[in-house]
């Protein structure tokens, strides 16, 4: 590893770790310390961008409280520190022991990586699947599952937009300024802003730093924007606005879902929604007219009513304008691993304790509590957590705390004692996301798609270890995997990643158990053949064979040589040789069809009970305020400095260190405070006391709290003290969507007091 203490040392290449774009970063280190950062410009998608918040990740690199030992739960609640072989040893004794009295299907595996590592991930998996676990779910379940839920109808895949291409992007419930979801978002903002020939659309209650670069900016309602869409496509319909050449070829259920369109009162939706009908039919005319048409929908109504419709109807809008496999439209896309799978009738079976949909394997996040808390026969009795923070990610922390203590056994994989952390039996410490070899599975971009293995820039903390080698002692000290039988595959692996690939095959498909530990076998074996500290990346080289084998003319295109075997091969190599990141698939646009997964290749527009949904929306309530609730909190908003859980050092936030919430002058007035002002802010599941800020972007009736605050630290090591709200002390897990659960965190009615 790089002598880290060299004054000569040079800039190091790593990644932004502190949201999901990963740009490519530049690190001088002084010691272990992260002293200086600059944008990669060589790398392969960020090109030298990066935000204010990639200066300051030495804040998450070096925070006090990292955890230095494994630690066990004494039954008076302390903490002891425990070696990492006894550790391991218990721990393997205490699942079997669960295992052995429950059944593996009672054990629940909940998330699998942060914003940019996913490595753990792949490892968690053969952890699940070497000890028969199978229920699982992470914050996906809480946030895209009805995104996916509608898109395995329509497409059988995920897609994604071309926002640095779109004549016409539109940013629904999405406020990429501050966070991000596709590269250079802010460059990409402004380039929008400055050409006369594309415009952007936002739709959003606030007048976010987005809405401020819009070409038009359409205040709805909060909540409301199911029927501002359904205006808007009704208009499309009724105006004879749509593509129907485009349709006939390219799409089916066409006629049936245009039908529940064509009676919709436009001006009645429009006016509840709280947008003038004449700027509904100026977009509608400008999404028509427009040759390319990105849509980016995200938390502002993937976590706020009518959420699963609100992801089928934007949708149905750019499909009715045949949006579809386009330079600047949207796309499916490869994946080296693919984030969300996908029946293809979209048929998710039910959680046989609460009954909710499984959409993509994934439990609904707001059901995980309930479940554990139940007396139900087939309830989880033990919980596998790793590089999540579910107790304040989740609604109504209360209740998850209370399931992790109702568990038989729980254990937490994770840098800091988070939240989630004190209530576990067992932490085990991992390195950090600069102290091992890293990756994500984010990666969605077309024609061009991207990955980057970031090395390691420090050696792991004393005292943690990467998960690749938690995961493979634990699975070593159960019984799982042993020298034995993984010396044959090393010595094919030392010969060359051909030779290991048929041994490899030929090993598994005569041992089942060692296909199911694929990722830690492969971290013993292939892993031994890569340089030093990038061990921990050798699942990539199964995504690189599988990614070569199902797009080999793409990943040619994107410049790699070879067929078969050595295709996979040679694009490995590249991933392992470029911390700059390597194209992995280069498409053309006439693909995108072949990337659909309908049985036809065409998008299945018509979702039946989607659309007798829009039917019945006139009847659905607009507003779900109260006499006792008359506002609306926005429960987590994306500001400048938030980063998830992922930073817990609040000194990290250049200003506002506890996150304010912010509330219109109007409403400030009405409740006679300023800013800096206490307010307590109460809703049907709890009460807390926050900053003001008054802020002339938000509309009177909407006031809104960031997320990640809230968060336990201790600047000089000793109490920790808690700064800001942390929003979910204030959800319900009641609050979701009808389909797939998902909460709605935007849409919390609330009251507030001046304190
Ligand atoms: N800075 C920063 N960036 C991040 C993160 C972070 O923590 N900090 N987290 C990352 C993660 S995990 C995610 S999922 C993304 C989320 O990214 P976004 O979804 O863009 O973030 P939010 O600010 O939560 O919500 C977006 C917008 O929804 C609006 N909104 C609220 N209610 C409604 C409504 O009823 N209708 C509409 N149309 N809009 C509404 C809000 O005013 C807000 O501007 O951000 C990622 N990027
Ligand atoms: N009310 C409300 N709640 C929300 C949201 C909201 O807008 N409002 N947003 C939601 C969304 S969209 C999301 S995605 C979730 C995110 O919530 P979570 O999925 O819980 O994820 P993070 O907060 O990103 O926490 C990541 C954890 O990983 C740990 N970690 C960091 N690096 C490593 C590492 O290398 N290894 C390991 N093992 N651990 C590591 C961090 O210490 C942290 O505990 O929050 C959700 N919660
Ligand atoms: S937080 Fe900013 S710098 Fe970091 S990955 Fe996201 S956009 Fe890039
Ligand atoms: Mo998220």
């Amino acid at each position: 590893m790089t002598d880290v203490s060299d004054p000569t040392m040079s800039w190091h290449k790593t990644a932004c770790v502190l949201c999901g774009n990963n740009c490519g970063v530049e690190v001088r280190l002084d010691h272990r310390t992260i002293t200086r950062v600059r944008g990669n410009k060589s790398h392969v998608a960020s090109a030298g961008y990066t935000c204010e918040k990639a200066l300051r990740i030495n804040h998450y690199q070096n925070a006090r409280g990292r955890v230095t030992s494994p630690m066990k739960r004494l039954e008076d609640g302390s903490y002891v520190e425990v070696a990492w072989d006894l550790a391991i040893t218990e721990i393997a004794a205490e699942l079997r022991g669960v295992i052995d009295r429950h059944g593996a299907e009672k054990v629940m595996y909940y998330g699998g990586g942060g914003q940019g590592n996913h490595l753990c991930g792949a490892y968690g998996a053969a952890t699940r699947n070497s000890l028969g676990i199978t229920r699982k779910s992470n914050a996906l379940a809480q946030e895209k599952t009805g995104e996916a839920w509608v898109e395995g109808r329509l497409f059988g895949t995920h897609t994604h937009g071309e926002f640095a291409d779109a004549e016409v992007s539109i940013f629904l419930g999405k406020n990429p300024w501050h966070s991000h979801g596709f590269d250079s978002a802010r460059k990409v903002l402004k380039e929008i802003a400055a050409d006369p020939d594309r415009s952007m659309i936002v739709i959003d209650p606030r007048r976010t730093e987005t809405a401020d670069l819009a070409d038009m900016w359409l205040q709805v309602k909060p909540g409301t924007d199911a029927f501002l869409l359904t205006a808007l496509i009704a208009t499309l319909i009724q105006d004879g606005l749509i593509d129907n050449d485009w349709l006939k070829s390219n799409a089916t259920g066409v006629e049936e879902t245009i039908a529940a369109f064509e009676d919709v009162p436009v001006a009645d939706f429009a006016a509840r929604a709280g947008v003038d009908v004449t700027t509904i039919s100026s977009v509608a005319r400008r999404v028509a007219r427009a040759s390319s048409v990105s849509v980016y929908e995200d938390l502002g109504v993937e976590m706020a009513p009518h959420s699963t419709l609100v992801s089928y109807l934007q949708r149905v809008l750019w499909v009715l304008v045949g949006s579809y496999g386009i330079p600047g439209g949207m796309s499916a896309h490869s994946s080296l691993i693919p984030l969300f799978s996908y029946g293809a009738t979209g048929s998710e079976p039910n959680d046989p304790v609460t009954g909710g949909p499984v959409v993509s394997g994934l439990i609904p996040c707001n059901e995980i509590a309930e479940g554990i808390l139940s007396e139900h026969p087939e309830r989880t009795r033990a919980l596998f957590i790793e590089s999540a923070n579910p107790v304040h990610s989740l609604a109504e922390s209360a209740k998850f705390r209370q399931a992790m203590r109702a568990t038989e056994l729980s254990i937490v994989i994770d840098i800091a004692m988070t939240e989630t952390a004190v209530e576990a039996d067992w932490v085990l410490p991992a390195a950090s996301q600069y102290e091992k070899v890293e990756t994500t599975f984010f990666g969605v971009s077309f024609p061009d798609n991207w990955v980057c293995l970031r090395p390691p820039l420090l050696d792991p903390l004393e005292g943690s270890l990467p998960e690749p080698e938690i995961h493979s002692r634990l699975l070593r000290e159960l019984g799982i995997i042993d020298d034995e039988t993984l010396e044959p595959l090393r010595e094919a692996a030392a010969v060359s990643w051909s030779a290991f690939a048929d041994a490899f095959m030929g090993a598994a498909a005569a041992n089942p158990s060692l296909a199911a530990a694929g990722a830690v076998v492969l971290y013993e074996t292939i892993g031994r053949t890569l340089p030093e500290g990038m061990e921990g990346a050798a699942p990539l080289w199964f995504s690189a064979q599988q990614v070569a084998m199902r797009y080999p003319d793409q990943v040619r295109a994107a410049g790699h040589e070879g067929d078969g075997v050595e295709l996979g091969n040679a694009l490995f190599q590249a991933m392992v040789d470029n911390p700059d990141g390597v194209v992995f698939t280069r498409h053309e646009h006439g693909q995108s069809f072949d990337l659909l997964r309908t049985p036809d290749h065409k998008v299945q527009l018509a979702i039946p009970q989607l659309l007798d949904e829009v039917r019945a929306l006139g009847d659905a309530p607009v507003d779900y305020r109260s006499e006792d609730f008359p506002f609306v909190l926005s429960a987590g908003e994306r500001r400048s400095f938030t980063a998830n859980t992922i930073v817990r050092d609040p000194s990290w936030r250049k200003k506002d260190p506890e996150g304010a919430l912010r509330l219109s002058p109007a409403d400030a007035a009405m409740l006679g405070i300023e800013s800096g002002a206490r307010v307590r802010v109460t809703t049907a599941a709890g009460s807390a006391v926050a900053v003001a800020e008054v802020n002339d972007t938000m509309m009177d009736g909407h006031v809104s709290l960031p997320n990640g605050m809230g968060l336990a630290y201790s600047p000089a090591g000793g109490e920790p003290e808690v700064t800001g709200v942390a929003p979910n002390e204030l959800t319900s897990l009641d609050w979701k969507d009808p389909i797939v659960g998902t909460p709605w965190h935007k849409h919390v009615p609330a009251q507030l007091e001046a304190i």
